[in-house]
């Protein structure tokens, strides 16, 4: 893909973690925010929604076999991502959060949901070690915000970021066993939203 290192005036580029909060979700998990953490977003989805070699999956839904609502592409460990940037913030993220995590990000897994229609049901991130251990998940959202939604496994409040345009969020210590997290579908007119997730070895 063409690689532009600039939108406009504005660089595609990383800020520093300033203005990081982290919020206390309860049951050991966690989440951090950082609004607008990736400069240049905009140009960024741009480059992403037109580079990335998309996928279009199906999976068993019951009897029927039923198209995945947004496009996927996974990133293995050591596979070069589809922007510089995209290496900067995992190695960026990987050195603030060394001390908690004990290891660094090294998976990206990108989704792109093209409009409302587009969207993840209700999960935590457990096919791998997640399901057993605390580990983090951090995501950094480009083009227009939708919400993510959290909510304890066992019942209680839901809480909602709405993020795109740079922003990130970590979800942390038990959040992927704990708590559930969800994009819903909307029938507002919303634009589209490229979201990537670092995850550490093993998890998924
Ligand atoms: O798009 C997002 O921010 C969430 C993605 C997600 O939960 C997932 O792919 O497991």
């Amino acid at each position: 893909m063409q690689v532009s290192l600039f939108d406009g005036a504005e660089p595609i580029a990383v800020r520093p973690f300033t203005g990081l909060r982290r919020t206390v979700l309860g049951d050991g998990a966690w989440i951090d925010v950082l609004p607008g953490w990736l400069t240049g977003a905009d140009e960024l989805f741009r480059l992403l929604a037109g580079g990335v070699p998309w996928r279009a999956e199906r999976r068993q839904m019951y009897e029927r076999v039923v198209d995945v609502p947004r496009l996927l592409c996974f990133y293995r460990e050591n596979v070069p991502l589809p922007h510089p940037v995209l290496a900067e913030a995992r190695d960026a993220l990987s050195v603030r959060y060394a001390d908690e995590l004990g290891e660094p990000f090294r998976t990206a897994g990108l989704c792109y949901y093209r409009d409302g229609r587009d969207s993840v049901a209700w999960h935590g991130d457990t096919i791998g070690r997640g399901s057993t251990e605390d580990t983090m998940v951090a995501i950094v959202s480009v083009g227009a915000p939708r919400p993510l939604l959290l909510r304890p496994r066992g019942g209680g409040a839901t809480v909602r970021y709405a993020l795109g345009h740079g922003d990130l969020i970590v979800m942390g210590g038990s959040c992927q066993r704990t708590w559930e997290h969800a994009v819903p579908k909307t029938t507002k007119a919303v634009g589209p939203r490229i979201s990537v997730q670092f995850r550490p070895r093993g998890v998924r």
